[in-house]
């Protein structure tokens, strides 16, 4: 029997198409989860560094200032007064932005932080922070946020404060952190790294099967 070449056609494109629609879905979006906490940062005997460019799980936080930017890991040997202390390394910097972003430009959401006054009784006294995400697919989104002033050095008092960000924090290309006066302290940045995974490759193989099977029996009825 020879089966016309235009049923052959209706008969294997909705499979075909069903089978490419499903790899292209099985390349879905995957959020992984991570912290940015600062303790792969290695810092000199007395304490502190001081970089433009701090590097921390794969992501980047850029600042421009010459001086007044990086990781403290001894808040005691590091500052006069004492700077604020979480028992762990932070990310400190000067009035002015930290430039947030993954070092493979992968898209990102943030969930959570932790901030801090760097000092107390400093020069001019940090009231605010504001985020800003820029989103990668263009547009942003900012919010601010009042300190509560309290920072007593290691032990004593509570320095940081969590901040947890609404859903708005999605899809960011970076983010700036923008203290409205003097040092602030950041830690503990949580996260959502976007990858995208490969395409399935059994099933687009098994579509390429498919459709060589369909073009031999074409040839073979053609011949016939
Ligand atoms: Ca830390
Ligand atoms: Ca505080
Ligand atoms: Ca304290």
């Amino acid at each position: 029997m020879i089966i016309p070449k235009d049923d052959l056609m209706k008969k294997y494109i909705p499979l075909i198409a069903v089978l490419v629609l499903f790899g292209s879905a099985s390349s879905l979006a995957k959020a992984v989860p991570l912290v940015i906490d600062f303790e792969d940062v290695i810092t000199p005997s007395y304490g502190y560094t001081s970089k433009v460019d701090t590097k921390s799980n794969d992501f980047i936080f850029s600042n421009p200032l010459p001086y007044g930017k990086g990781v403290i890991s001894d808040p005691v040997s590091a500052c006069s007064p004492a700077c604020a202390s979480n028992g762990t390394n932070y990310l400190y910097g000067q009035s002015g932005l930290y430039n947030m972003t993954s070092e493979q430009g992968l898209m990102f959401d943030l969930i959570s932080f932790d901030v801090a006054e760097l000092q107390p009784a400093h020069t001019s006294n940090l009231t605010s922070i504001e985020i800003v995400g820029n989103y990668l697919a263009g547009g942003s989104v900012s919010y601010i946020f009042n300190l509560d002033g309290i920072v007593d050095g290691p032990s004593g008092l509570e320095d940081f404060e969590s901040i947890i960000l609404s859903n708005s924090f999605l899809g960011l290309g970076s983010v700036t952190f923008t203290a409205n006066n003097d040092y602030f302290a950041l830690d503990n940045l949580v996260v959502e790294v976007i990858t995208v995974s490969e395409p399935a490759m059994p099933l687009l193989f098994l579509s390429g099967l498919i459709f060589v099977g369909m073009m031999r029996r074409k040839a073979v009825l053609a011949a016939s």
